[in-house]
């Protein structure tokens, strides 16, 4: 049997909701395993982040040095990166081992508002990581936070595409769920084409996790050998039936089901 294999770089969430734990999740149901590399521990449940602690830059990259001796990484997804060294850290990676897959989702805020990056940090990302990535997979609220333009509408959401693809990433996906109205509307452009993806949103709040899931789910398809646009629209697929599913574990948000759904259709990906 063939083993596809995905290395997830990022934060540990230790209520299992976002972070390296849903990365896992997802990438083993899509039949991929997750190499994990945990760039910070955090505290947090399901009503926010009470504290976190970054890992050294040395310890990522012996994580990374560990993992990547094995044959077989054929994509990454980062999240929280936690500084700039880890940043960097990844840069070479991708670099040094021709990741063709590099999903970044460029995590700046939790769920509750917790801020888990910093502003150096984040030129470090505009500059060294996008540069060499496949794809970013920004909110609304990270797609300003990294471009300084306010996004209200559509032209609003093309602008700032193209202001992210500027950066030298190869694909940029918007997720655009945040934005007032009935209707989610993503955009994925990759400095030609534009596409839209539209649906009507199943929930009116915030559910946790879902940031982590998707960036994992499109790493897993890609990896898998679907091309961009599918694999994007797979993995809102995915996620879409995991936020309708929702569930409560405790006081704060509700999470994106950490269950298979009845009917979801994943294929049977592993040989
Ligand atoms: O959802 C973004 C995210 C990513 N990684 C970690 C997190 C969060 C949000 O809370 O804690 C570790």
């Amino acid at each position: 049997m063939e083993i596809k294999k995905a290395l997830v770089i990022g934060g540990s969430d230790p209520s299992g909701g976002a972070g390296v734990q849903a990365d896992m999740r997802t990438l083993v149901e899509l039949g991929v395993h997750p190499y994990t590399v945990i760039t910070a521990i955090t505290a947090q449940n399901s009503s926010g982040v009470s504290s976190y602690e970054i890992m050294t830059a040395r310890l990522v990259k012996s994580q990374i040095e560990s993992v990547t001796s094995e044959e077989g990484v054929a994509g990454i997804k980062t999240g929280m990166l936690g500084s700039s060294e880890n940043i960097l850290e990844v840069a070479r990676l991708i670099s040094d081992h021709r990741i063709g897959y590099s999903i970044v989702d460029p995590v700046i805020k939790a769920t509750d508002g917790k801020v888990l990056t910093s502003e150096a940090s984040t030129a470090v990302l505009k500059k060294r990581l996008l540069a060499r990535s496949f794809m970013v997979t920004p909110n609304i609220s990270e797609a300003t936070y990294l471009t300084g333009i306010e996004i209200s509408t559509e032209d609003d959401l093309l602008e700032a595409a193209k202001a992210l693809k500027e950066m030298g990433v190869a694909w940029v996906l918007i997720k655009g769920g945040h934005l007032a109205g009935d209707t989610a509307v993503d955009l994925l452009y990759d400095g030609q084409n534009e596409y839209y993806f539209e649906v009507k949103k199943v929930r009116d709040e915030n559910v946790r996790g879902t940031g982590c899931m998707m960036a994992s789910a499109i790493c897993g398809y890609l990896i898998h050998g679907l091309e961009p646009y599918e694999a994007v629209d797979k993995a809102k697929a995915y996620v879409l039936n995991k936020i309708k599913s929702a569930v409560i574990l405790g006081e704060g948000s509700r999470q994106a089901s950490p269950f298979r759904i009845e009917g979801e259709d994943i294929e049977n990906w592993v040989d």
